[in-house]
Order: C-alpha cells, then sequence, then structure tokens
C-alpha cells in the first residue's frame, strides 16, 4: 500500500485506521482527483472474513485498474471528480495471514477467549446493528460468535469510527465477500423493507435512477425507496454478467438468504449512508472458498463492471 501511494502521490493517500488484535496496523487507501478538494465518498471494504481469498484480490484489482485507466477511461475521470474512493483491501488481517498459514477455512478474525481456549469473533456480526439478536452464537468457538459486544473487536472499531465520522459524505458502503454470487442489500437482521433514507427518494419519471427529492415518509416513498437499492443492483448484476455471462441474484439478504444481525451492510445503512451492499463474488459452490486461480482474474474483471455500475448511479445523484 505505501508503494502504492508513492509511486501514485497525485492520487493515492494511505491513511492509518487502527490495530488489530494481534497488533497490525490497518490502513486503506484514499483515491482522489484532485487531492484537495472535499468530495463524496465511496467506501469498499474487502477481507472481513478470512478464508474469502478473493474479495482482497478484487480490491487490488480495483485500485490497480483506477490507477491504470483514470486518466483514459472517461467513466472514470468523471466520477473521480465528484466522489472520493475509500479502499481498505484487507479488514480482517490477522485472521487473513491465519488462513495462509494455519487454517486455510479460517474466517474469524483472532481474538482468545475463554483464556485463550478459542479463538475469533466474527467481524460481521459484531457491528452495532440489532447486534447479537438473530442468526449469530454467543459460543466463542462458534464460526458466528459475535463478540463479547457490539464493537468488542479492535478491527469492528477501527471501521466503525471511520464510517461514524465521514457518514455525512459517504453515499455508499460496499463489503466484499465470498461466495454465493449475489448482491445483498439491506436489511439482515429484519424482513422489513430498509426504508429510512431520506436520500433514496426516486422519482418514477426519472426512471428510478435520480434521487431528487426527501422523503415524505409515506408508503409510497417507502415503496420507491426500497427498489431504488434494488434497481441500482440489478443493473450492476446485469453489468456483471455481460463480460462473461456469470448470473447474480439481487435481494435483501433476510429475504433471499438468511437472517443475520450485527453485519457491516446493515449497520452502515442504519446510521443513514444511502447505498449500502454485500457483494458474494464467484462460485455458487463448486469450489466455494477455494476458488482456482484461474478464475481469479475474470471474477475481478466482471466485478468491476458491477461496481463502477454502482458508482456511476451514486454519483448520478
Ligand atoms: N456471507 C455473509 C455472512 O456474514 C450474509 C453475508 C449474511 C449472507 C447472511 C447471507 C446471509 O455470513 C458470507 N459468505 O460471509
Ligand atoms: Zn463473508
Amino acid at each position: 500500500m505505501t508503494e502504492i501511494q508513492n509511486s501514485n502521490s497525485e492520487l493515492v493517500t494511505q491513511h492509518y485506521l487502527g490495530n488489530t488484535v494481534e497488533n497490525r496496523p490497518m490502513y486503506y487507501l484514499q483515491i482522489s482527483q484532485p487531492l484537495d478538494k472535499t468530495k463524496k465518498i465511496i467506501w469498499m471494504d474487502c477481507g472481513i472474513h478470512a478464508r474469502e481469498w478473493i474479495a482482497p484480490a478484487f480490491c487490488q484489482w480495483f485500485v490497480k485498474e483506477i490507477l491504470q485507466n483514470y486518466k483514459s477511461d472517461p467513466n472514470i475521470s468523471r466520477f473521480l471528480q465528484n466522489l472520493d474512493l475509500y479502499i481498505l483491501p484487507v479488514l480482517n488481517i490477522d485472521g487473513y495471514i491465519y488462513s495462509w498459514e494455519k487454517d486455510r477455512l479460517w474466517r474469524k478474525n483472532r481474538s482468545p477467549y475463554m483464556n485463550g481456549t478459542c479463538y475469533g469473533t466474527d467481524l460481521n456480526r459484531n457491528f452495532n446493528s440489532s447486534w447479537g439478536s438473530i442468526g449469530v452464537s454467543y459460543n466463542c468457538s462458534s464460526i458466528i460468535f459475535c463478540g463479547s459486544g457490539p464493537e468488542s473487536e479492535p478491527e469492528t472499531k477501527a471501521v466503525a469510527q471511520l464510517i461514524e465520522k465521514k457518514k455525512s459524505d459517504i453515499l455508499c458502503y460496499l463489503t466484499i465477500h465470498s461466495y454465493g454470487q449475489y448482491i445483498l442489500i439491506p436489511y439482515g437482521s429484519t424482513t422489513e423493507p430498509a426504508s429510512n433514507s431520506e436520500e433514496l427518494v426516486g422519482d418514477k419519471n426519472f426512471g428510478l435512477h435520480k434521487i431528487i427529492a426527501k422523503s415524505t415518509g409515506t408508503d409510497d416513498h417507502a415503496f420507491l425507496i426500497l427498489n431504488l437499492q434494488m434497481y441500482v443492483a440489478e443493473k450492476a448484476a446485469a453489468a456483471l454478467m455481460q463480460k462473461y455471462g456469470t448470473s447474480y441474484e439481487v435481494g435483501s439478504t433476510s429475504l433471499i438468504l438468511y437472517s443475520n444481525s450485527g453485519s457491516s451492510r446493515d449497520w452502515a445503512h442504519m446510521i443513514g449512508i444511502p447505498f449500502s451492499y454485500t457483494f458474494e463474488l464467484r462460485d455458487k459452490g463448486t469450489h466455494g472458498f477455494v476458488l482456482p486461480p484461474d478464475q481469479i482474474q475474470p471474477t475481478c474483471e466482471e466485478t468491476m463492471l458491477a461496481v463502477t455500475t454502482i458508482i456511476d448511479y451514486v454519483d448520478h445523484k
């Protein structure tokens, strides 16, 4: 990350975020052009779950693509005029390293519990969104252990503090996982539609992608709000499919999969970030977390189309 910053200093700044349980420093990259103007923010984190290796690979690919093409690609240069990109390539660094060195299928972070007799909190159950209520375990040996309280883990806290501080500028929160080929919208913790965001009111006359007005909170608006996040996700899935024919399913987490609480996606939307998505990258279970190397690049290429589609729509605000 330091190398990327040093060789692209007109565009990239590396920022410290906090330390992991095992005291490794966490950094994110800010991509801004020009560097000194305040703009709206797109946040993307990868690797909250250790074994989902294709996710950090995608964050790296994304940064590489932006740096390589921001001058020549009119699309990228246009959205960079209005938006800054904040990229956290590996959220769960300790777990990621553990999955390389000790246990390929490790998921959680590496915090010791019960006097070091069990390890790891599921960081995607540790956020302060209906924490501990559904789709979690209080047993520290479970892979969905939610921790001792909301934000009990330093990795969660580091991310939550930054997002909280910047939330009025963040238009879109993206969190990248594998696997299953889904684009998931809030909420995971309730089947109620995500309808609490004023900024998401769409107008049918503008084809639902223009964000034009403040919500009056009527049911009619709620309908439009729900469908705007869906609409953008559908566009993203369609763009992704153009590349290699890979098909993605789009929907609310609790409706199309299963319920969970304490996810970063739910939390980000709950604190007011208008667009919040979880990506579940390839595949659909043939190889699962152990995606063969020859699928890394095609997965990154197609996902790039989905993510830039979302950024484009959000930018049309
Ligand atoms: N999936 C996410 C998880 O934390 C999720 C997101 C939640 C998907 C609930 C479906 C239902 O479980 C993975 N793969 O980590
Ligand atoms: Zn995951």
